[in-house]
């Protein structure tokens, strides 16, 4: 009985050795696996992460140039009507931060080039900021809210739920706007151009390009997708560069970067 015990248990004992081997080397394999797709993961993050940006959006003279000027080089700077895209990175924006630093693209508010700039550049991007000139907004809201529109609508906008900050900019200047002012101007046009991509009374038009709901009057919190947020800006004080006020913008990259 105890030789046939002893003859059984040296098999076992062996099996067990290579058993327990076997599952070092299962073990050691994937968490070397697991080691490298963690790697992987983290440069393709890194490398998808440098190749995003955020555009700098509007019409002609709402300041965009002037405000990518801060934001990346830190400083105010005399500027004429853009004809071509600026790039460049946002320099100390998070100093004491462990925050990565932004990518940026400033579109010209030429109408051709903006929307061929935009239409080359939107895939990548991971966020817009639309600058508008508060004294002017009250004629210029139309064509505001018509660029606005043309973003908001736009397929890969919508799929990848881009976040759009409207920077209402030269609060400086005793004419401008209050930010309220400007969301209630920009809402009440809007509602005015998506009855005429699609009226819900006579069924006329792209359903797909009716923005809000139906059965009330358009605001930017009706959109589920895009989440749009107003804030005040001065990037460039008449008075005095000690007014300019960029807050907004920087916590909007904030939530980017
Ligand atoms: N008062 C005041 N003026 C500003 C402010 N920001 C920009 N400006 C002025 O607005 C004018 C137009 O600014 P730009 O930065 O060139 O405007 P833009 O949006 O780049 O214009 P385009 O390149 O034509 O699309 C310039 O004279 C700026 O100095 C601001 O916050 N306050
Ligand atoms: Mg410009």
């Amino acid at each position: 009985m105890s030789k046939s015990g002893g003859v059984t248990s040296k098999p076992l004992d062996n099996y067990s050795d290579t058993d327990s081997s076997a599952l070092f080397i299962v073990v050691g394999v994937l968490s070397l696996v697991g080691i490298a797709v963690l790697i992987f993961y983290y440069l393709i993050r890194k490398q998808s992460h440098k190749l995003q940006f955020v555009l700098l959006m509007g019409r002609n003279g709402a300041g965009k140039t002037t405000l990518f000027a801060k934001l990346t080089q830190d400083r105010n700077v005399l500027t004429v009507s853009s004809l071509i895209k600026n790039i460049g990175w946002t320099k100390n924006l998070f100093p004491k931060e462990t925050k990565r630093e932004v990518q940026l693209i400033d579109i010209p508010g030429f109408e051709r080039i903006r929307w061929d700039v935009f239409e080359s550049n939107k895939a990548l991007c991971k966020g817009i900021v639309f600058v508008l000139d508060s004294v002017t907004i009250a004629k210029d809201a139309q064509e505001c809210a018509d660029i606005l529109y043309r973003i908001l609508v736009d397929p890969d906008i919508q799929r990848r739920k881009i976040p759009i900050l409207i920077a209402c900019n030269k609060q400086d200047e005793v004419a401008a706007k209050d930010v309220d002012v400007v969301n209630e101007l920009l809402e009440k046009e809007m509602n005015s151009i998506r009855i005429t991509k699609y009226n819900p009374s006579t069924k006329k038009g792209n359903k797909a390009e009716f923005l809000g709901k139906m059965e009330k009057d358009f605001a930017f919190s009706q959109l589920t997708g895009n989440k749009v947020m107003f804030s005040k800006c001065i990037c460039r004080s008449e008075e005095s560069n000690e007014g300019d006020d960029i807050n907004g913008v920087v916590e909007f990259l904030r939530t980017l970067s």
